[in-house]
């Protein structure tokens, strides 16, 4: 059929177009299908055009019309995602003023071309108001009908009101209840041999339950009693928890029974997460913007490259900025696409980008070329180091130019003009791309990053750490010179606000990645005299892209530097996992997190309160502290009440269709699912998009989910979500416990570009060691030279001593000492803090 026969048919099919009294109210009704048509709630899910602002006032949704517009659709307010069903006869309702009266247009749609009306009134509004009535007919069943009051075309300004719009008839809104399967809930990954073995189980018993753990075979290999937990808040059901932690042996397909309920198949073997963070990792390359997507590396991802000038994209070699806001372009070409829409935003990038870059610093030797796929494999350095520059060479783009006004702050993010449907490629977005205002959040984050940028890179690449110091002392100083730049909250048409109103924990951050690199005094004192440095910043809710003062916090306790209350820094983080640990333990779903609702994302803020927990392993040693990890992660892969994984891949039932332009899956099948690896943002109390207000209403925390693409506010993937992800399950991947050694290592002397230093291993257990080899890191460019007492190798700052053929045996409570001349070529040079002997680390 063509378009003008549809559009025919839909005027056709309308009856009855008639204002009626709105007060006759038919008995055989059907439910509501306006979401907040009372704005009782607010004006969300309500939609104003970019003219204008949508406020309640008096109860009613109001908003000032602009004078000078040519066309009704050129200012819109209108609701989304509307069911119709075809056959049905709708009543339509509403109430509304116009002050100084004026005649709207108000319709119900198809939402794209070529928009289909099948209701089209013109309502002659007052200043005293009227209500509305009319019925029609839909010609059609759709899922996603439009509400739109068309106000433009006048030619001076006016203010609109409209209250109590109505949609009823039709279809009954879908009761949603989701497919939770067994209510026996476990990680259905599986669980690590020497872990924790929780599980929840669902049932309407206030006493214990038996429970049986059976083999693939269906053979009982062990057996107990739950432990009633009451009602969970988070979930609003009554839940038991088990315990089979004393089974350890490696198997595929374990089953748990209780309550006449099966769980789904788990294993049970060490090697469960060693996959996660590669493929946490490699979400990043077809996140990226600027290249074409090889199928070579990630065979079905294929495309071209997104927003490199070509047409009909309008970005990102040279950007303009908003109207008003700069007389420049830049070329912000790269970087990551910053979720399922094309935005790219300096501050959810800073966070991203420091998270890959911390998981390294962190275990420098785990990470290796090679590993991820990606188009600078074998270039002979780390992937993960590669693929964070794709994104710090974005941010430092992002700088304003000198000379030009705010030189040196960063601009807060670049994105389409307007938002854009779904599916859309990258490379056929046609909006205009902008850059919006310098803000002091995007250029602390600039500078944070781009420190620590300068000190990984050092070892591979001079020339790029020293413009990434470069950047981040002038983002600094700009930062400094304009401490209060702040992005606009309403700045949120075609890309995301992020705004961030407290840029305190940003200074914080920046300050501790300058002073670890610099070592510097300024940064210091900084650090220092900081609210932050010595406050509980360890929010229950976990931090994120808007409280950054933990990623600081994390850095000075784990990277080596001079702080004089070093020991005090360490010794917070392992009272924030305690506070952490204290939640889980209460949780009956072994949640880190349990805030009375659950934020937008909130996946990646558990994952980052376990982020805490790690850190504090890794400080004391600690066993109960990585226990706690590896709990946490049962929740994430399945051990929850939807009792499924939030992994693309991992798990039997796991999130797919998470919110993405480009993996629409879901809405196109020539297009793929989101990568494996690709963590979903998991249950938001706010349910802030249409989809989730028409079927999760009311929902219990942990049920404000579901896995479909329409459901951004609950289902959408990020780049500072999958970095948590991959942080974790790079702790988790790490099966190194600690050995019983103990390592001194002294500088015995620098001179300008020069050290010497002496290391003395200890064997502190009860075992003779035959044959060793110590690895360590350095902090930045230093490298290792000459050496007496063993055989030094070199890569990037990673370093290890091997044992000479005299030298190998260390008896219980021996030592041994070796030497070395290194060079250094700039900054700091402290004394390395954490070696693993033979692979295992030393306490
Ligand atoms: O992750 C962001 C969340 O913390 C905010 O509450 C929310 C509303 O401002 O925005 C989220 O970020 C989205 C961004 O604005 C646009 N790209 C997709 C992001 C994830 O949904």
């Amino acid at each position: 059929m063509t378009r003008c026969r549809a559009a025919l048919l839909a005027l056709l099919t309308m009856v009855a177009l008639s204002p009626t009294p709105a007060a006759s109210a038919a008995a055989d009704e059907g439910p509501e299908q306006i979401v907040n048509g009372t704005f009782d709630a607010g004006t969300a899910p309500w939609w104003g055009t970019g003219n204008i602002t949508l406020a309640v006032d008096g109860g009613r949704l109001c908003a000032d019309i602009p004078g000078g517009t040519t066309n009704p659709w050129d200012v819109i307010v209108g609701q989304n995602d509307l069911p119709l069903v075809a056959g049905e006869t709708y009543a339509y309702r509403f109430f509304a003023t116009a002050t100084p009266a004026k005649v709207g247009r108000a319709l119900i749609q198809l939402p794209v071309d070529p928009y289909t009306q099948y209701l089209s009134a013109a309502p002659e509004m007052s200043v005293s108001g009227n209500g509305y009535s009319y019925t029609f007919t839909a010609p059609v069943s759709l899922p996603n009908a439009q509400v739109a009051f068309q106000v433009g075309g006048s030619a001076e300004p006016w203010r609109f009101c409209m209250d109590d719009v109505s949609l009823k008839g039709g279809a009954e809104p879908e009761v949603y209840e989701p497919d939770t399967g067994p209510r026996v809930r476990v990680n259905m990954v599986g669980y690590l041999p020497t872990g924790p073995k929780k599980a929840t189980v669902v049932t309407t018993s206030t006493e214990a339950l038996d429970w049986e753990l059976k083999n693939a075979g269906k053979v009982t290999v062990a057996s107990g009693r739950t432990v009633p937990r009451g009602a969970d808040g988070s979930s609003g059901q009554n839940v038991h928890t088990l315990d089979f932690g004393a089974y350890r042996k490696p198997g595929e397909g374990y089953t748990l029974t209780a309550d006449g309920e099966t769980s789904r198949p788990f294993d049970i073997a060490a090697g469960i997460y060693d996959q996660l963070p590669v493929d946490a990792l490699k979400f990043y390359y077809t996140q990226r913007s600027g290249i074409e997507i090889l199928d070579s590396l990630r065979p079905g991802y294929a495309r071209p490259a997104g927003h490199v000038g070509v047409a009909p994209n309008q970005g990102d070699v040279s950007v303009p900025c908003q109207p008003g806001v700069c007389d420049y372009s830049l070329n912000v070409k790269g970087g990551w696409y910053d979720a399922g829409d094309h935005g790219k935003y300096v501050v959810n990038g800073g966070i991203s980008v420091y998270q890959l870059m911390a998981a390294y610093e962190r275990d420098k030797a785990a990470f290796k070329d090679g590993q991820l796929n990606i188009p600078e494999s074998g270039n002979g350095k780390p992937d993960i180091l590669d693929e964070a520059r794709w994104e710090q060479e974005f941010l430092l783009s992002m700088q304003a130019p000198d000379g030009k006004p705010y030189a040196g702050m960063a601009h807060h993010k670049i994105h389409d003009q307007n938002w854009t449907g779904l599916p859309l490629l990258p490379h056929l977005d046609p909006q205009l791309r902008e850059l919006h205002p310098t803000s002091t959040a995007a250029t602390l984050n600039l500078a944070a990053t781009a420190a620590q940028a300068a000190r990984l890179f050092a070892p591979y690449d001079a020339e790029f750490a020293a413009r990434n110091l470069k950047a981040a002392r002038k983002a600094w100083a700009a930062a400094k010179a304009n401490p209060a730049r702040y992005a606009d909250p309403n700045d949120g048409i075609g890309g995301g606000a992020y705004n961030d109103g407290d840029v305190s924990d940003e200074f914080y951050w920046a300050a501790a990645e300058l002073y670890i690199t610099t070592g510097e005094k300024e940064f210091r004192d900084f650090v220092l005299a900081s609210p932050h440095h010595t406050g509980d910043i360890w929010r229950e809710r976990g931090f994120d892209w808007g409280n950054t003062a933990q990623l600081g916090r994390l850095d000075l306790a784990t990277v080596p530097n001079a702080l004089p209350d070093r020991a005090r820094v360490r010794q917070s983080v392992v009272e924030g996992a305690e506070k952490y640990v204290a939640v889980q333990k209460a949780h009956p779903y072994g949640l880190p997190y349990n805030p009375p609702d659950f934020d937008w994302g909130s996946n990646n803020l558990v994952l980052n309160n376990m982020v805490v927990m790690a850190t504090a392993y890794d400080l004391t040693g600690q066993e109960k502290y990585r226990t706690a990890v590896r709990e946490g992660m049962d929740y994430i892969l399945g051990r929850n009440a939807l009792n499924q994984s939030y992994v693309t891949g991992y798990g039997e039932v796991a999130s797919k269709n998470q919110h993405s332009r480009w993996y629409s899956r879901q809405l196109d099948p020539n297009l793929p699912n989101p990568p494996r690896g690709t963590l979903a943002g998991g249950p938001n109390s706010g349910i802030q998009d249409p989809l989730a207000q028409r079927l999760l209403r009311g929902c219990a925390p942990q049920f404000c989910y579901i896995d479909d693409i329409e459901s951004w506010a609950t289902n959408e993937l990020t780049i500072n979500w999958n970095s948590p992800l991959a942080w974790v399950s790079a702790f988790l991947a790490d099966k190194g416990g600690r050995s019983d050694c103990r390592v001194g290592y002294s500088a015995h002397g620098s001179w300008p570009g020069g050290f010497t230093a002496q290391v003395v291993i200890e064997n502190a257990g009860k075992e003779t060691v035959d044959g060793w080899s110590l690895r360590w890191s350095f902090l930045g460019g230093q490298r290792a030279g000459h050496v007496w007492g063993a055989a030094l190798s070199q890569s990037g700052s990673v370093v290890t001593a091997k044992s000479l053929g005299w030298n190998g045996k260390i008896k219980p409570g021996q030592k041994v000492t070796f030497g070395f001349n290194g060079t250094n070529t700039s900054g700091p040079n402290p004394a390395p803090e954490v070696f693993h002997l033979n692979g295992v680390r030393c306490t």
